[in-house]
């Protein structure tokens, strides 16, 4: 299988977050992807190729104009008024506040982000927008004939929406390669997301479509970050009506209650016909990951990737999270292992 990489993600290294009411150094650092990147050497997948570049306007198609170009220029405002440290919202326009666009550099933030899970450092800007060309590239390969590929990206996009950061993520690698393979002829794609978390920014991109369809696997929110999307309720609305699977499961889930729900989400995909399937591949459903409660071990990933393979449709793999970093390539590649032995 074809990895696409860039080492452009080590620019984007934030200091901190808030965990417990302490400040603690982000999960999500470059050696996750480096670890990837190893394990896919290790093992001999396949090649691995730097990104083309194709610009700007394949992530304007997903997410709002004026938003890239406020992400796109963030620090630099904040560089200018003398500040070294990262760049981090703290007010967010919730309910009995105003849907406005305030002037100040701290304003516009709060407006385009959803939490403070997102530091923008000097590199994010170039880290994002290459990760974001990283999976246009795997998407490309596939567009040409490949049966599978792996966007290896860094940062992760899931949680990011059309004009929101938020959870590590500040755009949408998977929903912005879905919308390539659209705008290149394919009438129906399917984005199956397997992290740990619910992929809330895909699932708001695509809720009123019936173009993409959203299926994911992921902590039950009344208990889990991000807690205000991801309930089994959520099926779609207007046209996007009954295109839109949520599989919510409690904390202690293992591989037995786990692969029940991607059997379930995997007949969703088959009964819908995808031309394509997307996997937003988060490993942060691994037994030792320490952000997360769901108990999957290491062989696991390889039947996941056995029953995703099952589907026979050509497959682009795009890295989400998975924080126990001694592990994290072992496990993502274990699902494309698992896939390629079984794909025919
Ligand atoms: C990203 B992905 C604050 C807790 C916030 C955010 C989790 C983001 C996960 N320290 N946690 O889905 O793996
Ligand atoms: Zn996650």
């Amino acid at each position: 299988m074809l990895t696409i990489y860039s080492d452009d993600h080590h620019l984007h290294h934030g200091r901190c977050e808030l965990m417990d009411g302490q400040l603690m150094p982000c999960f999500e650092m470059p050696s996750r992807a480096d670890h990837v990147l190893q394990r896919v050497q290790q093992r001999e997948l396949g090649p691995v190729q730097a990104p083309h570049d194709f610009g700007l306007a394949p992530l304007a198609r997903i997410h709002d104009p004026a938003y890239l170009e406020f992400f796109k220029g963030a620090w630099a405002r904040w560089a200018l008024s003398g500040h070294e440290g990262d760049l981090l919202p703290y007010t967010w326009p919730a309910r009995t506040l105003r849907q406005v666009m305030p002037t100040s550099l701290h304003g516009q933030l709060g407006y385009y982000s959803f939490d403070g899970g997102a530091p923008i450092t000097a590199g994010t800007w170039q880290a994002a927008y290459s990760a974001a060309q990283v999976a246009l590239t795997a998407q490309q390969a596939i567009q040409n004939g490949a049966h599978s590929a792996f966007a290896l990206c860094r940062p992760p996009g899931h949680h990011a929406a059309a004009d929101l950061m938020g959870g590590y993520c500040y755009l949408n690698n998977a929903a912005i390669a879905a919308q390539a393979f659209l705008d290149q002829g394919h009438r129906k794609v399917a984005i199956l997301d397997v992290d740990y978390h619910h992929g809330n920014g895909t699932q708001s991109i695509f809720y009123a479509r019936n173009d993409v369809l959203f299926a994911s696997i992921h902590g039950d929110p009344q208990a889990e970050f991000p807690f205000f999307l991801g309930y089994a309720d959520e099926r779609g609305e207007g046209a996007g009506e009954g295109f839109n699977f949520n599989y919510p499961l409690p904390a202690g889930t293992g591989w037995a209650r786990w692969s029940a729900a991607l059997d379930s989400a995997c007949a969703e995909i088959e009964g819908y016909g995808a031309d394509i399937v997307v996997v937003s591949l988060g490993v942060d459903t691994f037994k030792d990951d320490p952000i997360s409660q769901f108990k999957l071990d290491s062989p696991d990933y390889l039947a996941m990737g056995q029953r995703i393979a099952q589907l026979g449709k050509p497959t682009l793999f795009v890295m989400e999270g998975g924080y126990a970093v001694e592990e994290i390539g072992i496990n993502a590649v274990n699902v494309l292992e698992g896939f390629e032995g079984s794909a025919e």
